[in-house]
């Protein structure tokens, strides 16, 4: 039983797999890929999407990070990152599905412009949108955390991984937010967990 993760830690998407598999004590091999380190030919027979994550589970390809992490919770995390309860699981699928299709939209020009571009070549009226948007976007977050410990009830589930490793980088980036106490003491929580710390609270780059 082996499975390999492909892409450089550095990636958020990828940092999800990492970051669960730890939750879950899952063994993987993380062979770097994309960003400086390219592509090879072998990667992009497995992966024509030229992104990263791809994950090999006994000769099981998959990409698509979030569809990645669900199958690894459903193998490896029933009860656990997997909650057996179709409300609270399909809870838990929300928030993954609105940190990619409405947070980090949000979030990601800003984190690309302050930390990938260099200063001379920024956007500012876009850097400025952006984290006045993104900021905006957390109330929904911070209204849904109140009164529970995670996104989808008392139990940290799948659903606390794509979202909570974005919003690191909310909080790491010099930027203004406004303050949203739910998502500041879930965040905290986050932060004690092992796995975060190590694969999540990690210099920008
Ligand atoms: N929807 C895809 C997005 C993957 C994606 O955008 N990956 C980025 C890194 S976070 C990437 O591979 N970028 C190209 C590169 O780093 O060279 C997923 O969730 O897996």
């Amino acid at each position: 039983m082996a499975l390999t993760i492909w892409g450089r830690h550095t990636s958020s998407n990828v940092q999800k797999l990492l970051w669960g598999c730890t939750e879950m004590g899952v063994a993987y091999d993380r062979p770097d890929m994309a960003g400086a380190f390219g592509f090879t030919e072998e990667y992009l027979a497995m992966n024509p999407n030229r992104l990263v994550p791809t994950i090999d589970d006994d000769g099981f390809i998959l990409w698509e990070s979030n569809a990645c992490l669900r199958y690894l919770a459903d193998k490896h995390g029933r009860g656990t990152l997997w909650p057996e309860d179709p409300y609270v699981r399909a809870d838990a699928d929300r928030w993954m599905d609105w940190q990619t299709a409405t947070f980090w939209p949000a979030l990601r020009p800003v984190f690309h412009q302050l930390i990938r571009t260099p200063t001379d070549q920024q956007d500012r009226d876009l850097i400025d949108r952006s984290v006045k948007l993104a900021g905006e976007i957390t109330a929904v977050l911070d209204h849904f955390l109140a009164g529970r410990d995670f996104v989808a009830g008392d139990q940290f589930t799948m659903g606390d991984i794509p979202i909570g490793g974005v919003i690191y980088r909310w909080y790491e980036m010099d930027i203004a937010r406004p303050d949203r106490p739910n998502v500041r003491k879930w965040y905290e929580r986050l932060a004690e967990r092992p796995g975060y710390a190590e694969h999540i609270m990690i210099p920008l780059e």
